[in-house]
C-alpha cells in the first residue's frame, strides 16, 4: 500500500532528461565505515537509486573509478578526502553533515560526510530527497545542521495502546508482545523519523502510567531504545510525580524528601543501565489532577530540580511543561502559566528545559503565541506543537498544520527589541541558550497510513523539517511533501499546494473565525458547542471563552478585563491591547466587541462573523474541486481516501457554521446577512447531538 511508505516513496523519476543527469553522476556506492548506522544509510540510497534511477548500483567499500557517491563519516574517508572536507566540516555541529561534490585524482565524485554516522545518515535522506524532487545535483555544495538540539515527538499514548487524543487506531507500541517480538512498524516509524531529523521520542502519555518505571516494562522500553538508536533516535519517558508511592512502596513523593530524591536517583541508574544513552522524563505536574510537587506543598523548581539532579550524572534531560491552570485562579486560564512560571527565571537546574505549548489556551486553530517565549531569558524554553488535531477536525479534516507551527514561529515576541521572533527563542540564539528543543505531539497511530487522513503525513513531516530548521517556509515544505509523496507534476503540486496552504485558515474560518477559540463540544472536541456551560469548572466550558451576550462576543484580555496583554513586551501589549491596532484575526481572543463594531472591511462584526463561517465553508467546497481534478496524477486508492474525507469535511465544515450561528443569534439578535445560507436543521437539533463514542477521548 502507497499510503504505507509516507513520503519515502522513491517512485521511479519520469523526466528521462533529469534521470540521465543522476545517472550519468551516479554510477556506484561507496559505503565506509561499519556501525549500524552507516549500514542503514547505505541500504536507504541503494534502496532510493534503485528505485528513482531504475538502475542497480555496485555497493563498493573502497574509493575507486569515477561519478560515485561516497557516504561516510569524516573518520571513515581516505586522508585525501578528509582534506578536501575539513572546512567544511567545521561549519557543522555533530549532527550536520555535507554534501559535496569532490574531484580526486582526476576523478569525480559526490561525498556525503558528517561528524558522525548519524549526521551521515541525515545527510543521505537530504540527497535522496533532492533526487526525490528533482533538484539538480550538479556542483552540490551543502553543508547543513539541525538548528535545535530536541527534535522530539510527544506520544501520548497507554500502556492499554489507546491513543490520548490519537486519531489514527492504536498505539504502535505492543507492550504485550515486547520485548521478544520487534514490529517492523518499529523499524519504519524510526526510519520515517530519522528521513526528517526527528531524534527523540516520549513513548508514553503526559497523563502519565507509573508502571513504565517498573523493571517488566523497563525491559521492552529498553528493546525499543535497540531499535532506534542506529537510526539517531533516543527514547524519552514520561514520569508520574508520583511513582516513588504508586510502584515505590514509599509513603511520600515529596521532593525535598531525601528518600524520594534517591529513589529517582536509583531508578535513573537502573535506567540507565539498560539504556545508556536514554533521553531523559517529560513531566506534566500539577496539570489536570496529576501529581506533582505543589501537592507536598513544594513548587515546579524543586520538582524539576530533583529529577534533573537524578538524571544529570547520565546526561539525561528534563522537559517539565508549562501547561498548567487551576480552578483557584481561574478569571483568565490563559495567564496563568506565565503567572506561575516566569517568577522561577534562572532557578531551574541547567538540563532542565521548559516545554511550552504554542498558545496560552490549548492548541486551538488559532492562538496568539505564548507571553512565556522570549519572557524568560536564563532558562531555556521548548516548544510543543501539536500535530494530532484534537482541535482541528481529528483526522478527518484536511489542515496543513506548517502553516500554523510557522504563524508562532515567525511571530515577534519583542523581548530583546524588534526581530525577537518565537523561532529565535526556541532554536537558543535569542538568549543564547544551550539547550533547545521542539516537541510535537505525535499523530502517528497503527493505521496502515500512520496518520489516518493521508493529508495528515504532512503535518508529521513538515513538523519535523521545522524542527530541523524552523526557518524553512511552509510552502516549501509542502512542495517537498507533495513531490516525496505523490509525483513532481506541476500540474498536480500547483492547485494542491494552493489548497494545503489555504486549508489552514480555512478550518479557523468554519470553526474560530475572529479570535474565537475553545467553542468545541467538551471532551471530545468533536464538533461545535459554543452553548456548554454545565462543566464543573468555569475554564473547562466554551460559554466561559467566548462569553457572547446580548452587548456582545469576545474575551476581554485587555487593561480593562483580565490584563493578559499586559504579559507580553510593551510593544505586543500595546498592540493587542487597542482594539484598533489589535489583528482582526485575534480580536475576539483579546476584546469583547459589540455586535454593531465596525469590522476593517466596515462590515458589522456580526455580519462579518457570519460571513467567516460562510467563507469556510466554500473553501472546503473549493479543496474538493481542486481535488477531483487530480485524479489522473494519483493512485485510485489515495485519490478516493482524500475525496471520502473531504466530503466529510465539507459536512462539519456546515455543522460548524450553522450550530454556531443559530447559536450566536440568539445574542446578536439580528438577520443572517446576504450571501449566508440558511441553516436547515435548528439550535435544538445541533445541542440535542452526543457522541459517546468520539476518539481520542
Ligand atoms: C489537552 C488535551 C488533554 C491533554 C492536555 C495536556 O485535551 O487530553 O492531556 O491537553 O496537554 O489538549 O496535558
Amino acid at each position: 500500500q502507497k499510503d504505507y511508505k509516507l513520503w519515502l516513496q522513491y517512485d521511479k523519476i519520469t523526466n528521462s532528461q533529469i534521470r540521465s543527469e543522476y545517472t550519468t553522476a551516479i554510477t556506484g556506492i561507496v559505503g565506509l565505515g561499519n556501525s549500524e548506522t552507516s549500514k542503514i544509510a547505505v541500504k536507504e540510497l541503494e534502496l532510493g537509486l534503485n528505485s528513482m534511477l531504475e538502475k542497480k548500483l555496485e555497493v563498493k567499500s573502497k574509493l575507486e573509478g569515477q561519478n560515485t557517491l561516497v557516504v561516510g563519516a569524516q573518520s571513515a574517508l581516505n586522508p585525501e578526502l578528509q582534506k578536501e572536507l575539513a572546512s567544511h566540516i567545521t561549519q557543522i555541529n555533530e549532527e550536520g553533515f555535507v554534501i559535496k561534490l569532490v574531484i580526486v585524482d582526476n576523478a569525480k565524485h559526490i561525498v556525503i560526510t558528517g561528524k558522525n554516522d548519524v549526521g551521515v545518515l541525515y545527510g543521505v535522506y537530504s540527497f535522496l530527497r533532492r533526487i526525490q524532487t528533482n533538484k539538480s545535483i550538479k556542483n552540490l555544495e551543502i553543508t547543513e545542521s539541525p538548528k535545535i538540539n530536541l527534535r522530539i515527538l510527544n506520544h501520548w499514548d497507554n500502556l492499554d495502546r489507546t491513543v490520548e487524543r490519537g486519531y489514527a487506531g492504536f498505539s504502535l507500541w505492543n507492550w504485550q508482545k515486547l520485548p521478544d517480538f520487534i514490529d517492523q512498524r518499529y523499524i519504519d516509524y524510526a526510519r520515517a523519523n530519522a528521513s526528517i531529523g526527528i531524534n527523540g521520542t516520549v513513548l508514553t502519555n503526559v497523563n502519565a502510567n507509573a508502571l513504565i518505571l517498573t523493571p517488566q516494562y523497563l525491559e521492552k522500553v529498553e528493546a525499543l531504545a535497540n531499535v532506534f538508536r542506529p537510526y539517531g533516535i533516543k527514547v524519552y519517558l514520561t514520569a508520574r510525580f508520583s511513582a516513588p508511592v504508586e510502584i515505590g512502596g514509599l509513603k511520600t513523593a515529596d521532593p525535598k524528601d531525601i528518600a524520594v530524591a534517591n529513589w529517582w536517583k536509583d531508578k535513573a541508574k537502573e535506567i540507565y543501565k539498560r539504556i545508556p544513552d536514554f533521553g531523559g522524563f517529560l513531566v506534566k505536574a500539577n496539570s489536570e489532577g496529576q501529581p506533582g510537587p505543589q501537592n507536598y506543598g513544594r513548587n515546579h523548581v524543586d520538582g524539576a530540580n530533583m529529577l534533573a539532579d537524578a538524571v544529570a550524572p547520565f546526561g539525561g534531560v528534563i522537559m517539565w511543561r508549562a501547561f498548567v491552570y487551576s480552578e483557584h485562579d481561574a478569571n483568565d486560564r490563559a495567564k496563568q502559566a506565565y503567572a506561575e512560571f516566569q517568577p522561577y527565571d534562572g532557578k531551574f537546574r541547567e538540563n532542565v528545559i521548559v516545554q511550552v505549548k504554542n498558545g496560552a489556551i490549548d492548541f486551538q486553530p488559532r492562538e496568539p503565541f505564548h507571553p512565556l517565549f522570549g519572557a524568560m531569558q536564563k532558562t531555556p524554553i521548548m516548544m510543543e506543537f501539536q500535530i494530532t488535531q484534537e482541535y482541528l477536525g481529528f483526522s478527518t479534516h484536511l489542515v496543513y498544520l506548517p502553516q500554523l507551527f510557522k504563524e508562532v514561529l515567525d511571530s515577534d515576541t519583542y523581548q530583546k527589541g524588534k526581530g525577537s521572533t518565537v523561532a529565535k527563542v526556541v532554536d537558543g540564539s535569542l538568549y543564547n541558550a544551550k539547550l533547545t528543543g521542539i516537541a510535537g505531539v505525535s499523530n502517528i497511530g497503527n493505521d496502515l497510513n500512520w496518520t489516518g487522513h493521508p493529508f495528515a503525513q504532512a503535518n508529521c513531516y513538515g513538523f519535523g523539517r521545522l524542527a530541523w530548521n524552523p526557518y524553512l517556509d511552509s510552502e516549501t515544505i509542502a512542495d517537498e511533501w507533495l513531490k516525496c509523496t505523490f509525483s513532481n507534476d506541476e500540474n498536480f503540486i500547483k492547485p494542491v499546494k494552493e489548497m494545503m496552504i489555504k486549508s489552514r485558515e480555512t478550518v479557523v474560518n468554519y470553526m474560530t473565525p475572529l479570535g474565537l477559540h475553545h467553542i468545541m463540544d467538551t471532551g471530545h472536541h468533536y464538533g461545535p458547542g459554543p452553548w456548554v456551560a454545565n462543566l464543573s469548572r468555569p475554564e473547562w466550558n466554551p460559554v466561559y471563552y467566548h462569553k457572547a451576550d446580548k452587548n456582545g462576543i469576545g474575551f476581554d484580555r485587555s487593561k480593562t478585563g483580565t490584563n493578559a496583554t499586559s504579559q507580553y513586551a510593551p510593544e505586543i501589549e500595546k498592540l493587542f491591547d487597542n482594539v484598533a491596532t489589535c489583528p482582526e484575526k485575534d480580536l475576539l481572543w483579546f476584546h469583547h466587541v459589540s455586535w454593531d463594531y465596525k469590522l476593517k472591511n466596515g462590515q458589522t462584526l456580526w455580519n462579518g462573523l457570519s460571513l467567516k463561517y460562510q467563507e469556510g465553508l466554500d473553501q472546503v467546497k473549493e479543496m474538493q474541486s481542486t481535488w477531483n481534478k487530480t485524479e489522473k496524477y494519483l493512485d485510485g486508492e489515495r485519490f478516493k481516501e482524500v475525496q471520502m474525507l473531504l466530503e466529510i469535511q465539507y459536512k462539519e465544515a456546515k455543522w460548524w457554521r450553522d450550530a454556531c450561528l443559530l447559536y450566536f443569534q440568539q445574542y446578536s439578535g439580528k438577520e443572517l446577512p446576504a450571501g449566508v445560507e440558511k441553516p436547515t436543521q435548528t439550535l435544538e437539533y445541533f445541542q440535542s447531538l452526543k457522541f459517546p463514542f468520539a476518539p481520542g477521548n
